[in-house]
């Protein structure tokens, strides 16, 4: 233990000698910032700030979000801007879109309702477990272009939609500067992460979005995350798991320290378990923030995760969006994260103006536990800081003794007084109950449709070359089907693909198939088969599940078929540059079948006499159960696809990917 009882007295000393200079006397609307945090209408805030984003929810239920939320006590709800919704078609007038769970304006509106603020990640790369990490795949095929570095097209239509998203938000009086709720924006995304892959280009690439966002003339701040370069008057922030150890700080002495992205889970992916944060862990590491690096603004990436509705999820990423957020995927209470939370953010508003205002002293108990003070006029607040994972700690702070549990932080917002420790949980845990309501099990109560495997001379794409996925299909369907044929008796199928999953028939026979997974993309797999005499039809079906949306080069990326060779009679062949005939997407799809009124001639039968149990689609009714509550359908009996609810897809689901434990990963 250190010398104690000298230090108050230092402190003393030091607040005669160093007077704090208060903000200016700002005008109204306004958003500014210095070192110490940012100041809105000339008050310097401690900010909670939760992730929700618009279209992983439905406009129904923005409402009871952002109230459980402001509950919660969050001050700032942060979306990011999904520029592949809003822009499906390059953009000419009347092709955006913001129509229902896309309606940008309706959802800020709401919060502003609730009288949170807005902090806008526009991007407009967002990545974000999000197809094609946000980009409308068009880009893809506009000439020579490159994403995300210094290249002609793609800052063309970077500011484009980008100066879109701020004309919109400034004709609607969104920003703060001009009265409304959004008083940050961002601009960018994680960009460090690949900025050396551009060498000069990366840089040049840095600022040129700078001064394009600076120039659009929001009127609050423009923050780059995890960008520790971030040209001025842009502000530099932290994203991770643990910014109170990870954060290399401001870039400037006169800016303040803001966590944009403290993840509250994890994505979860097929194949993959859930990731458990708990609140403990959560809390410790946003005091830790507060107390050790200045911290003023903090975001829960997720508050609500949501669901990735229809394939909006990217590579291998699951339906469900960090359903172990604080609001868990329906929208209900994850007790106990979101009262423990809650509890944390009633503890340091407390004492708010204290940390803001005050003088901060650090000091040390021994090698593994410190403590963090901020005195002001006769006020003080302490943390006191066990990063022991082990042991309990009894210290002596200001002739009172206080028990600090293993890795927890104590918040006296008197310097007497523990409101709150990290590690001392208050609120009940809870879970998630489960009723079913209707059972689906009897076979009258479904029709099937077994989708068309196509042949050779029905494709109308012809290639000498195992073409790439995403080119031919565009996005416009999961599915690509490779047509050919051969002849040859007891042959064995050898097929690579770099990504996601491949089937193999040999006329409507079924072979076989395999697939890749989140961390290692590509996949062989061999089949042997008897065929007829004569001529055989071979069709491979390639799928992706979801497009990639992270790294450099995204423009460049290689998703499908890469070799198909065959062995025949000890003899191989490669049929890696025969002729391939392709179609894109299935007959279902082509149809819209999963439309309640698809007007299309497609035949639904009874249930049974399917030649697999590959390819079919399944309908059936239901009356909406009574109440409010949020319905589940419980998938668990399938096996991979995509599920429509009254012609809405909500999603696709992927039973039979097993994690380690071999349960799926996501089965409601
Ligand atoms: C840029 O946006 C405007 C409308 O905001 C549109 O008229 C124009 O065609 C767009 N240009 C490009 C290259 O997309
Ligand atoms: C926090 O702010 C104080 C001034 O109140 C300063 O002395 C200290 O260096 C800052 N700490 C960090 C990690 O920036
Ligand atoms: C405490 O403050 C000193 C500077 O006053 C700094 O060097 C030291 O790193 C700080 N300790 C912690 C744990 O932040
Ligand atoms: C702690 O106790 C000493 C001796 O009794 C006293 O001089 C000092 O003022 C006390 N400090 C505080 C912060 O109460
Ligand atoms: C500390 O808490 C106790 C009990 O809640 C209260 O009586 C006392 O006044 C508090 N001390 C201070 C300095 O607020
Ligand atoms: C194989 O495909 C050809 C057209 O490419 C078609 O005429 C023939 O009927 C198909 N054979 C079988 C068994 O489906
Ligand atoms: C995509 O397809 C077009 C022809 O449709 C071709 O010119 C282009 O090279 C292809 N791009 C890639 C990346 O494969
Ligand atoms: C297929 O064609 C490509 C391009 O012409 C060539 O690079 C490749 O080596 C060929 N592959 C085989 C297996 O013949
Ligand atoms: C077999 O495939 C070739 C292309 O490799 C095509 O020209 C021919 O028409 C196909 N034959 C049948 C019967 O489908
Ligand atoms: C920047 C940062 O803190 N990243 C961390 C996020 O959390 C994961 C999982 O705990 C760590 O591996 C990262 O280092």
């Amino acid at each position: 233990m250190e010398n104690w009882l000298s230090l108050p007295l230092v402190v003393l000393m030091l607040l005669l000698l160093v007077s704090f200079t208060l903000p200016m006397e700002a005008a109204d609307d306004t958003v500014t910032y210095d070192g110490r945090s940012l100041i809105i209408n000339g008050q310097r805030k401690i900010l909670f700030s939760g992730s929700i984003h618009y279209p992983r929810s439905t406009p129904q239920m923005w409402a009871g979000l952002i109230a459980k939320a402001k509950q919660g006590g969050l001050d700032v709800i942060q979306t990011y801007v999904f520029w592949n919704l809003h822009e499906p078609q390059p953009g000419q007038k009347g092709q955006y879109d913001f129509s229902g769970r896309y309606d940008l304006v309706r959802f800020i509106k709401e919060i502003e309702n609730q009288g949170l603020y807005v902090c806008l990640r526009i991007g407009p790369y967002i990545e974000s477990e999000w197809t094609y990490g946000g980009f409308p795949f068009w880009l893809h095929d506009v000439p020579s272009i490159a994403y995300r570095t210094d290249n002609q097209p793609f800052k063309l239509y970077m500011q484009n939609f980008t100066a879109k998203i701020v004309s919109m938000m400034q004709s609607e009086g969104l920003y703060a500067s001009q009265g409304g709720p959004i008083i940050l924006s961002q601009i960018e995304n994680e960009y460090q992460n690949i900025e050396k892959a551009f060498g000069e280009d990366g840089s040049r690439y840095v600022e040129w979005a700078a001064q394009m966002a600076v120039g659009l003339h929001t009127g609050v701040p423009w923050v780059m995350c995890k960008q520790t370069d971030a040209p001025d008057p842009l502000i530099n922030t932290c994203n991770g798991m643990k910014c109170g150890e990870t954060f290399t700080g401001p870039n400037s002495p006169n800016k303040p320290a803001l966590w944009t992205e403290n993840w509250t889970s994890f994505y979860q992916v097929y194949g993959g378990a859930p990731y458990i944060r708990s609140a403990e862990d959560i809390a410790f590491h946003v005091s830790l923030f507060i107390a050790r690096k200045n911290g003023s603004y903090i975001n829960y990436y997720m508050y609500h995760g949501g669901t990735n509705f229809g394939r909006t999820s990217s590579a291998y990423v699951i339906a469900s969006y960090y359903d172990q957020a604080p609001l868990d995927e329906y929208g209900l209470l994850r007790q106990p994260k979101w009262g423990h939370l809650k509890d944390l953010h009633a503890a340091i508003q407390s004492c708010s103006t204290t940390i803001l205002q005050g003088t901060q002293r650090n000091f040390t108990f021994g090698r593994l536990q410190e403590v963090f003070k901020e005195e002001e006029e006769g006020k003080c607040v302490a943390f006191l800081v066990n990063t022991d994972n082990v042991n309990t700690f009894t210290v002596e702070f200001r002739n009172r003794s206080y028990q600090l549990p293993p890795k927890s932080i104590s918040i006296l917002p008197d310097c007497q007084n523990v409101t709150f420790n990290t590690a001392i949980v208050n609120t009940k845990s809870n879970r998630r109950i489960i009723e079913p309501v209707q059972t689906f099990s009897s076979e009258d109560k479904w029709e099937q449709f077994q989708d068309v495997i196509p042949n050779f001379d029905q494709t109308s794409l012809v290639s000498n070359s195992l073409l790439e996925h995403m080119n031919i299909t565009k996005d416009k369907s999961d599915y690509l089907w490779f047509e050919n044929n051969l002849s040859c008796s007891e042959p064995i199928i050898h097929v690579e693909s770099a990504a996601h999953v491949a089937h193999a028939f040999v006329d409507d026979t079924y072979l076989g198939g395999a697939h890749g997974n989140h961390d290692v993309k590509s996949f062989t797999f061999e089949v042997p088969v008897k065929l007829n005499e004569g001529i055989n039809n071979i069709s491979i079906l390639s799928v992706m599940v979801g497009l990639p949306d992270s790294g450099a080069f995204l423009e460049r990326r290689f998703a499908g078929l890469t070799t198909v060779k065959i062995q025949c009679n000890e003899e191989s062949y490669d049929l890696t540059n025969s002729t391939w005939g392709y179609q894109v997407g299935l007959v279902g799809e082509q149809s819209q079948i999963y439309e309640e009124q698809s007007g299309s001639s497609l035949q639904w039968h009874q249930l049974g006499n399917t030649i697999s149990q590959t390819l079919i689609w399944y309908k059936t009714t239901f009356d909406s159960p009574e109440g409010d509550d949020p319905v589940a359908l419980n998938l668990e009996s399938m096996g991979k696809g995509q599920v429509w609810v009254n012609g809405q897809s909500i999603g696709r689901y992927w039973i039979s990917f097993h994690d380690s434990e071999g349960l799926p990963s996501q089965t409601l």
